[in-house]
């Protein structure tokens, strides 16, 4: 079995766990008190976004870059709830423990309830509301900013335009992870307010000699990059391929998943792409092992995608 030295990209539920622990109440929830904000611009025009910040590689928070949007100004769980009551969704997706298939009308009546001390924030996570709510994408108009997303040509529009919605009760967590298949994050906050706490893509987390994680070589190495920033409704953040982000909502949430492959990273793109589908037709058991918490994520992801490129799947050859 393939063994993954950074604990940071391990994808079994006691690395999770551990990781999890430290930004709760560890040595990273600490740091992180201490740790920079990514840059915020206000007014950034696409040259100088490129110039600045796409090129050389760095973070950046776009402060009401998508503030007129229909969604920023006019989306609630309610309304949504109007609009796409009957779509089946899985809530809590990241969580094999949790998971659980529902409708978005449900959804919305289950957030209702599920208030008071001890209740686990409900999260709907990559939530790729295209598949069966594609009227909602209208009010999602694309970023000038987001041109360079390469799978237009790769894959033809239909994935290109493959956003994911995630949508969740204050509290809620997603666990840091790196994106798969090295894009880049744009992440449009549409309601509420969520902190963003990222890592750069060299950040290394070992373990010491007795099999611990050494969370001390991890913050006080430079190239943890540590930063953090809170979103606001109509703020857009963008994150290059590959850095580590972890994300709480501070409040009822809402904001677009908005992916951009980088032509700079075609090749390793379309190697990842490829690995994972090998892993799973030829390795599934194995990759259930790996990644427990992921395994039905990474297969409803591939069933969205081969959706919107129509390719059928009991088929080899159409
Ligand atoms: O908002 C979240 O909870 C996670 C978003 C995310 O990981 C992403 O857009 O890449």
């Amino acid at each position: 079995m393939y063994y993954e030295a950074n604990v940071l990209k391990r994808r079994d539920v006691a690395s999770l766990g551990a990781v999890e622990a430290a930004f709760r109440e560890g040595p990273l929830a600490a740091a992180l008190r201490a740790a920079p904000s990514i840059e915020r611009r206000c007014g950034l025009g696409a040259d100088a976004f490129e110039r600045e910040y796409r090129r050389g590689l760095r973070p950046v928070v776009m402060q009401g870059a998508a503030a007129d949007w229909p969604a920023v100004r006019e989306w609630s769980f309610e309304r949504l709830a109007e609009r796409c009551g009957d779509t089946r969704v899985v809530v809590d997706s990241y969580s094999s423990q949790r998971a659980r298939e529902t409708t978005f009308a449900e959804f919305v009546s289950l957030l209702n309830g599920n208030t008071g001390t001890g209740t686990v924030p409900l999260y709907l996570q990559e939530w790729y509301y295209q598949e069966h709510c594609a009227q909602l994408a209208a009010d999602l108009p694309e970023l000038d900013i987001a041109q360079y997303d390469f799978r237009r040509e790769l894959y033809g529009e239909a994935v290109s335009t493959n956003h994911q919605l995630w949508i969740g009760q204050k509290g809620g967590i997603t666990r840091l992870h790196q994106d798969s298949y090295m894009v880049d994050v744009m992440h449009v906050q549409l309601v509420g307010a969520k902190r963003w706490s990222v890592l750069g893509p060299r950040a290394n987390l070992p373990r010491t000699g007795d099999g611990r994680a050494n969370f001390g070589r991890l913050v006080d190495h430079p190239d943890t990059e540590l930063m953090q920033c809170v979103l606001e409704p109509g703020d857009v953040l963008y994150l290059p391929a590959q850095w580590f982000h972890r994300i709480e909502l501070l409040e009822d949430s809402m904001g677009l998943g908005r992916k951009c492959l980088d032509p700079i990273h075609l090749q390793l793109h379309v190697r990842q792409r490829m690995a994972e589908l090998l892993a799973i037709a030829l390795n599934a058991e194995e990759v259930k092992k790996t990644h427990p918490e992921l395994f039905n994520v990474v297969m409803a992801r591939n069933r969205t995608w081969a959706g919107r490129m129509n390719i059928d799947l009991s088929k080899l050859r159409p």
